[in-house]
Parts: C-alpha cells; structure tokens; sequence
C-alpha cells in the first residue's frame, strides 16, 4: 500500500527535505503536511522520538528519514532511486550512514551557536572538526561522482548528502572557515549538478523562506553571504 502518503515536517529540516526530494524524484503521489516536532503524546504516536519528519502511509506512520527513503523505495513505484545490486545498494546505505552520523550528527551539535542564537563551547567545536575530517577522508574513498556519488544513478545517497551538504556547508565555513564540499574531490562539480535539479528547486523554494524566518525567530550569528562583487574593468 503506497497510496494515501503525507510527509509531516516542515523545511527548515535538512532531513525532511532528503525525504522531500526523495519523493518527488521517485514520482510519488503524496502530500505534505507542515508539522513541528513535539513531545505530547499524540505527537509520539506517529514519531516515537517526538521529530520531523515522518510519513503517514495507508499502514501507519514512519520515521527515522532513512526508514522513510526504504519505505519509499520498497513501497512506491517508480524510478529506482538505489542501485539494482545488492552490493551497490549496500555501499549507498554505506555512505547515507556516514554522512548521518559522522558529518550530519556533529554538525548539528554546532548548531546551537551558528543557527539558534547560542553559543558553542570551544570544547564542543575542536571535538567537531576531527569526526569531519575522518568523515570527509572516508567519503573521498568511497565516492567519485560520475556524475552522481555511487555512478551513473541518482541515489538516495546524493538526496541525503546533498541536503546535509548544504546547511553543513554553512555551519563548517562559520565554524571553521574551511569547506565540506571542497574536502571530497569531485564533490563541487555534483552539488552544482545536485543543486540544479528541480526537485532542488522544489525543496529549496520551500526552504529560503522559512530558514530566513527561522533564523530571524532565533536571533541566528550566521548570516547569508553577502553575493560578491563582480569586478569592473
Ligand atoms: N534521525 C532523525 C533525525 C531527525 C531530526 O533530527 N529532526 C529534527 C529537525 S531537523 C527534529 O525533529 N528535532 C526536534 C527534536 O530533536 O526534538 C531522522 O533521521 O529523521
């Protein structure tokens, strides 16, 4: 049963917007429902641990984003958005996990003080940057994007690196004055690619507003990069 889907979150979240694309990519039927991530308990009858995004399907609801991109896969007709062999897919998942966990994960410990109006402690931001570093070297030995990270087929993989890609980028130049994109080669040329797309532009027109909103609400220290000037002859 795929019919009936509704995707709950809202656009701020590098995470919905990986199961966003991942939908509209696929050529899903579906809605999207914007919700905030709550602790009530009606709220964790739908997302056990109380966070966006998760999706309604016909059976119930699903949440963990990788969960969500499965069940697409498994569930919903369309275009396959992993590779056909199972070592192929394995090396897909491969790559979503250490992006989750090892370049997503530690940069949003640093979000408190880049997006929220916080601080981050010094401790907090030296121990950050050597699990990005590992990260980033694990990821230049697994991917060389021709064009896509794992070949010739858009992934799961490049919609879930490229969403956390895109607002890590701008936590690591804050933080660190130093680039993620630029710490695996090949990447610059993909996320341009990636960036192109019109699921992208589907996604991110959702996303520039509400993270303008976002970090006006939270009296945020990054700031969008002034355009640069172009020189006059
Ligand atoms: N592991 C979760 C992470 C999702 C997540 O962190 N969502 C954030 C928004 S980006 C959230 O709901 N935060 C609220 C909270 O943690 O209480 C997933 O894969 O979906």
């Amino acid at each position: 049963m795929h019919d009936c889907l509704a995707l709950h979150g809202y656009p701020v979240s590098n995470y919905f917007n990986a199961a966003h694309a991942a939908l509209i990519e696929k050529g899903a039927a579906f809605t999207v429902v914007p919700t905030r991530a709550a602790q009530d308990e009606a709220f964790l009858a739908q997302s056990a641990m109380g966070k966006i995004p998760f999706l309604r399907t016909a059976e119930g609801c699903i949440a963990e984003t990788v969960a969500i991109l499965e069940y697409i896969e498994d569930a919903v007709p369309g275009v396959a958005l992993y590779p056909a062999d199972a070592f192929g897919r394995a090396r897909a998942r491969q790559v979503i996990n250490i992006v989750q966990l090892y370049v997503e994960a530690p940069l949003r410990s640093l979000f408190p003080g880049v997006f929220m109006g916080g601080e981050n402690q010094p401790e907090t931001i030296a121990a950050v940057r050597p699990v990005i570093d590992r990260a980033l070297r694990a990821l230049s030995h697994l991917v060389t994007p021709a064009p896509y990270l794992m070949g010739a087929q858009l992934s799961h993989a490049d919609l879930f690196a490229f969403y956390t890609f895109d607002v890590g980028e701008r936590v690591m130049r804050f933080t660190y004055d130093a680039s993620l994109i630029d710490g695996v080669p090949g990447l610059t040329d993909w996320f341009a690619a990636m960036a192109a797309r019109s699921s992208t532009h589907a996604v991110l027109a959702d996303f520039h507003p509400a993270f303008a909103a976002y970090l006006r609400d939270k009296g945020a220290a990054w700031r969008e990069p002034e355009p640069k000037e172009t020189a006059h002859a």
